[in-house]
């Protein structure tokens, strides 16, 4: 969505022009570059995020590129430590879920997948009266066309399982 390219002037208008277009009550899936965490982060949409009323899938992506013998528990309380530096109230942390992923190797997609599940069929999105919303956002490059991709090849793979 966002380059690190794109200049303070047009991110800013960008920002401004989008997200107010965002409905209250949303499911975002934020998608991060793991080698490249603080770079993916977009401090605007946090700060929107916190101020309102979503659930937010952090999506810590390609983990396939980190070393070989990475701990993924230790990467999960090290991504929480990461947001819990971007939001205010801790307690907003609660409407995070982290997701340790690898788009290009569908791997962790499944448990997106269920979250998204969840969430549409739980109290938080009842009484809606527009369509359930999901929004994938990221900076370019962290790989939310490829993850989008894989979400839904994973999703025909599970109607095909019955
Ligand atoms: N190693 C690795 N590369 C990935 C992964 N997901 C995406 N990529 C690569 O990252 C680049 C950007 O991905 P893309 O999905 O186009 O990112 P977008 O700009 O956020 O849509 C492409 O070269 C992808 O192949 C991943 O899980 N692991
Ligand atoms: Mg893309």
């Amino acid at each position: 969505m966002l380059a690190p390219h794109v200049n303070s002037f047009d991110r800013e208008k960008l920002l401004r022009i989008m997200l107010p277009k965002i409905y209250a009550r949303s499911i975002i899936l934020y998608v991060c570059d793991v080698a490249n965490f603080e770079a993916s982060i977009i401090p605007e949409i946090f700060a929107k995020i916190e101020k309102e009323h979503h659930r937010v899938i952090l999506v810590a992506n390609k983990i396939d590129a980190l070393p070989a013998g990475f701990k993924l528990d230790t990467l999960q309380l090290w991504v929480k430590r990461q947001i819990s530096k971007h939001v205010t109230d801790v307690k907003k942390l609660e409407q995070f879920h982290i997701c340790l992923t690898s788009a290009k190797k569908a791997t962790g997609v499944n448990k997106i997948l269920t979250i998204l599940e969840k969430t549409r069929n739980s109290n938080f999105m009842k009484d809606l009266n527009h369509l359930p919303k999901v929004y994938v956002m990221g900076t370019t490059n962290s790989g939310k066309s490829t993850l989008i991709n894989a979400m839904l090849k994973a999703k025909d793979k599970k109607k095909m399982n019955g």
